[in-house]
Protein backbone atom coordinates (compact mmCIF):
# COMPACT_ATOMS: atom_id res chain seq x y z
CA UNK A 1 0.00 0.00 0.00
CA UNK A 2 2.65 2.14 1.12
CA UNK A 3 4.71 1.37 -1.99
CA UNK A 4 1.90 2.33 -4.72
CA UNK A 5 1.78 5.30 -2.95
CA UNK A 6 5.28 6.22 -3.59
CA UNK A 7 4.71 5.08 -7.15
CA UNK A 8 2.07 7.42 -7.78
CA UNK A 9 3.74 10.07 -6.47
CA UNK A 10 7.00 9.65 -8.67
CA UNK A 11 4.69 9.18 -11.19
CA UNK A 12 2.48 12.55 -10.59
CA UNK A 13 6.11 14.20 -10.09
CA UNK A 14 6.99 13.49 -13.39
CA UNK A 15 3.87 14.75 -15.20
CA UNK A 16 4.44 17.68 -13.04
CA UNK A 17 7.89 18.20 -14.00
CA UNK A 18 7.23 17.92 -17.51
CA UNK A 19 4.54 20.41 -17.78
CA UNK A 20 6.52 22.71 -15.72
CA UNK A 21 9.58 22.37 -18.93
CA UNK A 22 6.80 22.20 -21.28
CA UNK A 23 5.39 25.59 -19.91
CA UNK A 24 9.28 26.98 -19.51
CA UNK A 25 10.10 26.12 -23.25
CA UNK A 26 6.39 27.74 -24.42
CA UNK A 27 6.47 30.74 -21.92
CA UNK A 28 10.32 31.54 -23.84
CA UNK A 29 9.34 31.23 -27.31
CA UNK A 30 6.41 33.40 -26.99
CA UNK A 31 7.80 36.71 -26.31
CA UNK A 32 10.85 35.98 -28.83
CA UNK A 33 8.57 35.59 -31.65
CA UNK A 34 6.72 38.28 -30.46
CA UNK A 35 9.63 40.97 -30.38
CA UNK A 36 10.67 39.36 -33.91
CA UNK A 37 7.94 40.54 -35.74
CA UNK A 38 7.60 43.88 -34.28
CA UNK A 39 8.43 47.11 -36.96
CA UNK A 40 11.12 49.35 -36.75
CA UNK A 41 11.87 52.25 -38.22
CA UNK A 42 15.23 53.22 -39.41
CA UNK A 43 17.20 55.96 -41.81
CA UNK A 44 20.06 55.03 -44.31
CA UNK A 45 21.43 55.35 -47.67
CA UNK A 46 21.33 52.51 -50.46
CA UNK A 47 24.44 50.57 -50.77
CA UNK A 48 22.97 48.39 -53.92
CA UNK A 49 19.56 47.64 -55.31
CA UNK A 50 19.43 43.82 -56.58
CA UNK A 51 16.14 41.77 -57.41
CA UNK A 52 14.70 40.76 -54.69
CA UNK A 53 17.40 43.03 -52.09
CA UNK A 54 18.09 46.22 -50.88
CA UNK A 55 20.98 46.81 -49.56
CA UNK A 56 21.27 49.47 -46.63
CA UNK A 57 23.56 51.34 -44.63
CA UNK A 58 21.69 52.29 -41.54
CA UNK A 59 21.68 54.58 -38.79
CA UNK A 60 21.71 53.16 -35.79
CA UNK A 61 18.74 51.39 -34.24
CA UNK A 62 17.17 51.53 -31.46
CA UNK A 63 15.31 48.79 -29.25
CA UNK A 64 16.06 45.71 -31.80
CA UNK A 65 15.50 42.43 -30.59
CA UNK A 66 18.28 39.85 -31.08
CA UNK A 67 18.20 36.05 -31.35
CA UNK A 68 17.79 36.00 -27.58
CA UNK A 69 14.75 38.54 -27.46
CA UNK A 70 16.88 40.67 -26.02
CA UNK A 71 16.22 44.23 -26.85
CA UNK A 72 19.23 46.48 -27.57
CA UNK A 73 20.35 49.23 -29.93
CA UNK A 74 22.05 48.30 -33.52
CA UNK A 75 25.29 50.06 -34.17
CA UNK A 76 25.82 52.15 -38.12
CA UNK A 77 26.24 48.99 -40.39
CA UNK A 78 25.20 47.78 -44.03
CA UNK A 79 22.75 45.06 -43.98
CA UNK A 80 20.78 43.77 -46.56
CA UNK A 81 15.97 43.82 -46.39
CA UNK A 82 14.17 42.14 -48.47
CA UNK A 83 10.97 44.37 -49.60
CA UNK A 84 7.61 42.65 -49.08
CA UNK A 85 4.71 42.82 -51.19
CA UNK A 86 3.87 46.23 -52.26
CA UNK A 87 6.83 47.57 -51.47
CA UNK A 88 8.69 49.07 -54.45
CA UNK A 89 12.00 50.45 -55.03
CA UNK A 90 11.40 51.93 -58.76
CA UNK A 91 12.18 55.61 -58.03
CA UNK A 92 15.09 54.80 -55.85
CA UNK A 93 18.32 54.57 -56.97
CA UNK A 94 22.06 54.00 -55.38
CA UNK A 95 23.11 56.73 -52.78
CA UNK A 96 19.41 57.61 -51.87
CA UNK A 97 18.37 58.81 -48.68
CA UNK A 98 15.52 57.05 -47.49
CA UNK A 99 13.58 56.18 -44.41
CA UNK A 100 12.67 52.95 -44.07
CA UNK A 101 10.56 50.46 -41.49
CA UNK A 102 11.09 46.92 -41.70
CA UNK A 103 10.37 43.87 -39.69
CA UNK A 104 12.42 41.04 -38.21
CA UNK A 105 11.43 37.67 -38.49
CA UNK A 106 14.53 34.96 -36.94
CA UNK A 107 11.67 32.09 -37.44
CA UNK A 108 11.89 32.52 -41.28
CA UNK A 109 13.38 33.60 -44.19
CA UNK A 110 13.77 36.49 -45.45
CA UNK A 111 14.72 37.58 -41.85
CA UNK A 112 14.61 41.21 -42.68
CA UNK A 113 11.76 42.45 -44.53
CA UNK A 114 11.12 46.08 -45.90
CA UNK A 115 7.41 46.95 -45.03
CA UNK A 116 7.98 50.52 -45.92
CA UNK A 117 10.25 52.53 -48.47
CA UNK A 118 10.84 56.48 -48.42
CA UNK A 119 12.93 58.45 -50.54
CA UNK A 120 14.54 61.86 -48.25
CA UNK A 121 15.83 64.75 -49.55
CA UNK A 122 19.52 64.61 -51.03
CA UNK A 123 20.66 67.08 -48.20
CA UNK A 124 19.32 65.17 -45.35
CA UNK A 125 22.44 64.48 -43.14
CA UNK A 126 22.31 60.76 -42.35
CA UNK A 127 24.50 59.71 -39.26
CA UNK A 128 26.39 56.52 -40.90
CA UNK A 129 29.46 54.52 -39.39
CU1 LIG B 1 22.09 46.32 -38.94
Amino acid sequence: MVRRYTVAVTQTSSWIAIALVSCWVGCHDAPAQQAAAARHTGRGRIEALGKNTVLIHHERLEGIAGFDGKIRPMDSMTMPFAPTEGVTVSGLAVGDAIQFTFEVHYEADPTLRLTSLKKLPATTPLELR
